[in-house]
């Protein structure tokens, strides 16, 4: 057979990059940027491009994987698999109820729509009393910080890149991690397209990233975006820069917002944030007084002890200076599949609906932080964890307090992993089961593509069968639903869309979650209702146009009143969850005497999170996981370029070569996260084990942020001490595999 050519886009991460596969008999041969993809326009980062590494990766799991007493792993058939899975997940509900069980989503979820959705449903069916995911480490203070302002969880506004003239980028680097929560997949252009336009960009990061290295650079410290904030705004409201008629349209809570503000004049903030005072008055002044300007903060902004108020700030200053959906400002996101519209409707998005049981902290989507789960396993009483599935996830390395989790999964009766690789996490499963890539299921995309200056679709159908005995998570959970002889959808949970299935299942219609999506896409706002809308959009004008259809060249504004959900349409800027957490705002460093110095972490461009250190095209060139540390600390601590640091917090500690590095300012140190690989199945990433961050990261509640319960992964308050007899020298990338 010869090769084929398949038109695709790339899941790893949000940009959705257009690919183009290279296929012969149902093998994948190679992947390329495909150059009229109408967004990405043949762009695409060495980790899209190195995914057929993964995708024929000889270490990924094929077969249904069984744990033995040993700690070794049997094949075994998908039935013996699901039977005894269905058999003992039966056991617990029967003995400990639905809230014994929980789910943990992985990242990868995110990029397609079928698992979540599915095991969502399952979850609900059987009253599952613990829902996980990677959005506690990641974004769920932004969530929150949208639900506070406008009624609605999921709007999420983001940078208007093509029209602004002032971006004003806080705990971001796109350079590297190509933007998030903002789908640009040339962000690089978009950003020297501000500058050529005469336009500014100010990178505010605590590290000299590559980001802030080709624009303004602000270095802030770490964790201190709050101060920063609430005196960017003090200064507007100071001098008088505000929108007034902005303000009185489209908000409320502006005067308290005002008064909460009037207690941080930079002069009092900058021993905080170590910002002197004039470099913040000129920026709050360039930022109101600029034709078009926008606010925008990423993981940086949310993994801090405020993540939920810095998020919201970011959007207070936008609105207060009227930037808020207008051109070149903050656009509010956009769906062109009305899932998130459904969800804000059916409350799936809820927020503070019921807490947690250890911490009490309050649900997020229904889903608590990830930090608990060690806990809620070792904690005896009603609805102890008892029995988790992880999807798409490797919290071992991804959660805080790692070795707690992980010395945790053991105790779980059942733990069961749907996933491509035996990981760190799911080296402790008793089933592991094995999951389709992006490049064998179908696709329609979800979360954070309505965060996309150009209103834009494509669907993705799979490019290659399954390898080995892969299957969609989707199928999983519906098997198990049926061998355990429980409908999926006797739940309430997809109420609003109730009228929808009905009609469905009244003409025979199988439901899946590729029809759900389809309805919702021919219902949606771009939709052919059917027939009803001439040239509206269907399946087969998406199959049509293989590449995306572009449906508008920019994302709407002035759709403020329709996106603000709270009574009265109006943006609130002065929650009183808001006005607490500026009151709790203390005047302590952050810094102990016995842990002096500040650890943030680092994304590298050919890492994505824990799980392509396997791939050799990512691994070459002798890869080192190094602390990034400033001469002065370094000089301080007896360290020396090259030597070994011994890192310790409060929690743990790790040891790891130093890079002795002027990027960072003294007082910070700077660590590559996603490493510390002992995985079962990755042998290259093994070889390049590397070490866990989050061994310096808490679990503890009281260390959590408050108001969303994220975990706090940057800020973390360590030490350095010198290693003098390095244990063993590091392992380097040779170019054969282990
Ligand atoms: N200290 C510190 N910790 C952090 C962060 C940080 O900045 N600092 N960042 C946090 C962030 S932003 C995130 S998103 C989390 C990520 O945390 P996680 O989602 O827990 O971890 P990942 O490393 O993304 O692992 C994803 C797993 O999914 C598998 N996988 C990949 N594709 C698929 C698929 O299509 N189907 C299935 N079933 N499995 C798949 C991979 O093999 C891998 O095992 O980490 C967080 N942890
Ligand atoms: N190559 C690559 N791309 C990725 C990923 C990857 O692992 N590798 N991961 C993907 C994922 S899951 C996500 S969520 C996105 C994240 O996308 P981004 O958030 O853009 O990614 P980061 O590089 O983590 O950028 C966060 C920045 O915040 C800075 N920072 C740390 N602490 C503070 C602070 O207290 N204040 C301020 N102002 N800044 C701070 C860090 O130095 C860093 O430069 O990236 C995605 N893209
Ligand atoms: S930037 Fe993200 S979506 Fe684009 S090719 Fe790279 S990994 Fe894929
Ligand atoms: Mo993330």
């Amino acid at each position: 057979m010869t090769a084929e050519k398949k038109i695709t886009y790339c899941r790893i991460c949000e940009p959705l990059c257009g690919l183009i596969a290279t296929v012969e008999d149902g093998r994948l041969l190679s992947l390329r940027p495909d150059k009229d993809h109408p967004l990405s326009q043949g762009r695409a980062c060495p980790k899209g491009i190195a995914f057929s590494d993964v995708q024929n990766d000889p270490d990924r799991v094929l077969q249904p994987l069984r744990r033995r007493p040993d700690g070794s792993f049997a094949t075994v058939s998908w039935d013996e698999a699901l039977d005894d899975i269905a058999t003992r997940l039966g056991s617990v509900l029967a003995e400990h109820g639905g809230g014994a069980v929980g789910e943990y989503l992985g990242n990868p979820s995110a990029f397609g729509y079928a698992a979540s959705l599915w095991s969502g449903l399952f979850m609900k069916r059987i009253g599952a009393g613990h829902l996980y995911s990677a959005g506690s480490q990641d974004i769920n203070s932004r969530y929150v910080a949208s639900k506070l302002l406008y009624g609605a969880a999921t709007q999420i506004p983001f940078p208007d890149l093509p029209r602004t003239d002032f971006l004003f980028m806080l705990g971001a680097n796109p350079l590297v991690s190509h933007g998030s929560a903002l789908r640009a997949p040339r962000v690089k252009d978009d950003l020297a397209g501000i500058v050529k336009r005469g336009g500014r960009v100010i990178v505010v990061d605590p590290r000299h990233t590559e980001t802030a290295a080709a624009y303004e650079h602000v270095a802030v410290r770490p964790d201190s975006d709050a101060w920063l904030m609430l005196s960017l705004l003090n200064v507007v409201f100071a001098e008088n820069l505000q929108d007034n008629l902005a303000l009185t349209a489209h908000t409320v809570g502006a005067e308290t917002l005002r008064a909460l503000c009037a207690d941080f004049p930079p002069e009092d903030t900058a021993i905080r944030t170590g910002i002197p005072a004039p470099t913040v008055r000129a920026l709050a002044r360039d930022f109101a007084t600029a034709r078009t300007a926008v606010a925008y903060g990423r993981t940086g902004a949310c993994l801090g002890h405020h993540g939920t108020l810095v998020s919201f700030l970011i959007d207070a200053l936008n609105t207060a200076t009227g930037n808020l959906d207008r051109p070149g400002g903050a656009l509010m996101s956009h769906q062109v599949i009305p899932v998130e519209q459904f969800g804000e409707k059916s409350g799936a998005f809820s927020y503070d609906t019921k807490t947690s049981r250890i911490g009490g902290f309050p649900d997020v989507f229904g889903s608590f932080p990830a930090a608990l789960m060690a806990d809620e396993i070792t904690t005896g009483g009603k609805g102890q964890l008892r029995a988790l599935f992880v999807l798409a996830g490797n919290p071992v390395l991804s959660v805080p307090n790692s070795a707690a989790l992980e010395s945790a999964l053991g105790e779980l009766d059942l733990l069961v992993s749907l996933d491509l690789y035996v990981n760190e996490t799911n080296r402790h499963a008793d089933y592991i089961l094995p999951a389709t890539t992006f490049l064998e299921r179908d696709d329609l995309p979800m979360a954070y593509a309505a965060c996309c200056p150009t209103v834009f679709l494509q669907a993705a159908e799979p490019v290659v069968p399954a390898y080995g005995q892969a299957r969609p998570e989707w199928e999983v959970f519906e098997d198990l639903a049926e061998r355990m002889g429980l409908s999926l959808f006797a739940t309430g949970a997809l109420a609003p869309l109730n009228a929808v299935l009905r009609w469905l299942r009244r003409r025979g219609v199988r439901i899946t979650p590729q029809r759900m999506m389809h309805t919702l896409l021919r219902i949606g706002p771009y939709g052919d209702r059917f027939g009803l809308r001439r040239g509206g959009l269907n399946p087969a004008r998406l199959r049509a146009h293989p590449h995306g259809v572009v449906l508008a060249e920019h994302a709407p504004h002035g759709v403020l009143a329709e996106a603000v959900t709270h009574p009265g349409g109006k943006v609130d800027l002065a929650p009183p969850q808001i006005v607490n957490e500026v009151a709790r705002l203390g005047t302590a460093p952050g810094t102990t005497v016995d842990f002096p110095l500040l650890a943030i972490g680092i994304r590298e461009l050919r890492s994505q999170n824990s799980w392509m250190h396997n791939s050799p095209i990512l691994m070459k060139g002798n890869r080192t996981q190094r602390a990034r540390v400033n001469p002065s600390d370094a000089a301080a601590a007896g360290l020396a370029d090259g030597g070994r640091v011994r890192v310790v917090s409060a929690t743990g500690a790790i040891e790891l070569e130093v890079l002795v590095s002027d990027e960072l300012g003294p007082g910070t140190i700077a660590i590559p996260q996603g490493w510390g690989h002992r995985g079962g199945g990755w042998r290259l990433a093994n070889a390049h084990a590397g070490v866990n961050v989050n061994e310096l990261t808490s679990n503890r509640p009281e260390d959590l942020e408050a108001l969303a319960g994220m975990s706090v992964l940057n800020g973390v308050a360590v030490r350095l001490e010198p290693v003098r007899q390095p244990a063993e020298s590091p392992a380097r990338y040779s170019a054969s595999r282990p």
